[in-house]
């Protein structure tokens, strides 16, 4: 739940002292989050099997508030405890092995003291260098010798990685450690040792530019979560309401609805979002969105919500309230009630959502309704939420309309009403992509879709980004997807009609009177997203 790039990360780098008599690594790590530590490393020299549920108490609390979590040494231990990443000294193993056992996304950090040990030490893979001892220190029996802050300096010359200061750090010698190119400042004893750590950790934090946080209660509540939101709708069995009796025994008893229109979809944490990318607000809206999506792609206007949450044990209860109250915002734009909800607890964060609508009495819309000589069209501008969701990997803050495509996605009922007056039968939501989801219609119509690259039109923004990063506009309207626009095919006589109320539609293909090869016309390369199949993330 961190929106900082690593750089920015290493700013206040804790790390447990293991021989503090009295002061436990669990309290230590606990002091430091409270003061704005952006990074711990846990760092047991003596670990032993017994020591395991504390340092997963201390993972757990890293991440619970968007802390860098490191262990020292141990890469066996470091993938036990799901860390962040290693910190590697120069007799430990070589960062490759780092890499192979933790994964892509490890952040591998290596000591280095001096610029030759810069020069000869493997940093493939590394993502930035601890460098000290900077000043004298007595915590590490084996230190180096001390580099001063000349040395420190000309190993930030050189590196082209962070480098985190260390040795004999405190409040007070911060700013001149950062003075001399350092990313940030380690520190073990002038916190852990002293009279006062609070007081110290806090002066360590205000030192390093770090605001302190306050500490919040891991989530564990799960009758009370589904009760309060539940509570929030209040009584809403009034004449109009699809409830007769609300949520709150083992069912909801709903009135009879003409037409019910069901559908499910889910956002699970690592798969469709981080927390790093969007806020658990964000997220609430968007799930409710995605899977109204649905709704509007059968002409159906949203009833009901039912929320299935599988919560981790390091997500706060705030985070979780987040998460509600942003399916509570989307419910009530589309005035729709909740049902019911259930919670379990997992590994990963993740909401699976099932959605009740009321559909039209006389019109379906189906994939399989696309004729030879239809058309095929999107409602609105195509390939912005990858974009955005490219921006959000690589940290690029610069095109925040894309970001935002991608992390507040609408469902389209506006447009879905105009294709609805106008009677067109052929309808689906833009999920996975246009060239995939074409391939649905083209599949269940048994036509063939030539695609139109030449009738795109390319969003403004969107060309910007790919003007930045050497890409073809076309490439990401066909292959990038959750925009949530609609795909329908229709004569093209009743798209001009369509057209003066629906302004930003534009054609995408043909649909052609044989089946065979679903997708014609694709530049070579392109494609969907399917999972299962890894990609991007
Ligand atoms: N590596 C180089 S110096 C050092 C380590 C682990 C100890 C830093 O501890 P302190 O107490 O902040 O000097
Ligand atoms: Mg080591």
């Amino acid at each position: 739940m961190n929106p900082l790039g690593l750089k920015e990360r290493l700013r206040f780098y804790f790390i447990t002292d293991d021989a503090s008599p009295g002061f436990s690594p669990a309290e230590q790590v606990q002091t430091a989050v409270a003061a704005g530590a952006t990074a711990v490393q846990y760092r047991n020299k003596s670990f032993s099997v017994p020591d395991f549920k504390e340092a997963e108490r201390i993972a757990t609390l890293c991440r619970t508030h968007g802390v860098l979590f490191i262990v020292n040494d141990d890469i066996l231990l470091a993938r036990a405890l799901g860390a962040d990443g290693v910190h590697l000294g120069q007799t430990d193993a070589a960062p490759f092995l780092a890499r192979q056992i933790l994964g892509p996304d490890a952040v591998i950090g290596r000591s280095v003291s001096t610029p030759a040990e810069l020069e000869s030490t493997d940093l493939s893979g590394c993502g930035y260098i601890g460098c000290g001892p900077v000043f004298s220190t007595s915590t590490k029996a084996d230190a180096k010798p001390v580099i001063g802050l000349s040395g420190l300096k000309a190993v930030c010359d050189l590196s082209a990685l962070p480098v985190v200061a260390i040795g004999g750090i405190d409040a007070a010698r911060v700013k001149d450690c950062l003075a001399q190119g350092a990313a940030g400042a380690a520190v073990i004893s002038s916190i852990t040792r002293s009279k006062a750590p609070s007081a110290r950790a806090k002066d360590f934090g205000e030192a390093c530019g770090c605001p302190s946080r306050k500490i919040l209660e891991p989530w564990h509540d799960e009758f009370g979560l589904i009760d309060r939101m539940l509570k929030v709708y209040g009584d809403a069995t009034g004449p109009g309401s699809i409830l007769r009796i609300p949520a709150g025994d083992d069912a909801a008893l709903l009135r009879s609805l003409r037409n019910p229109v069901i559908t499910t979809d889910a956002q699970r944490e690592n798969v469709h979002f981080r927390f790093d990318w969007m806020t658990a607000e964000e997220l609430g809206q968007k799930a409710v969105e995605i899977t109204f999506s649905d709704l509007a792609a059968s002409y159906a206007v949203p009833k009901l919500l039912l929320v299935n949450l599988s919560i981790p044990v390091y997500m706060s209860s705030e985070a979780v309230e987040s998460v509600c109250r942003g399916i509570r915002i989307a419910l009530n734009r589309h005035q729709a009630l909740l049902g019911g909800g259930n919670v379990s607890s997992g590994s990963e964060f993740a909401v699976d959502l099932f959605a009740l609508g009321e559909g039209m009495p006389d019109l379906f819309p189906l994939r399989s309704a696309a004729r030879p000589q239809d058309r095929l069209y999107a409602t609105g501008p195509l390939g912005l939420a990858r974009a955005g969701l490219e921006c959000l990997m690589a940290r690029d803050s610069r095109f925040p309309e894309l970001i935002e495509k991608f992390k507040a996605p609408r469902a389209r009922f506006d447009a879905a009403e105009i294709l609805a007056r106008n009677r067109v039968s052929c309808v689906m939501d833009i999920s996975d992509g246009l060239c995939g989801d074409a391939a649905h219609i083209a599949a269940a119509s048994k036509v063939s879709i030539y695609m139109t690259p030449d009738t795109f039109v390319t969003d403004s923004r969107l060309a910007a980004y790919c003007r930045e990063h050497r890409q073809q506009p076309e490439q990401m309207i066909l292959s990038g997807g959750e925009d949530y626009e609609l795909l329908f095919a229709c004569k093209p006589e009743l798209f001009e009609a369509i057209r003066a109320d629906l302004p930003d539609a534009f054609q995408v293909g043909v649909c052609l009177p044989f089946e065979g090869k679903p997708i014609l016309g694709l530049p070579e390369g392109v494609s969907s997203y399917q999972h299962g199949k890894r990609r991007g993330m």
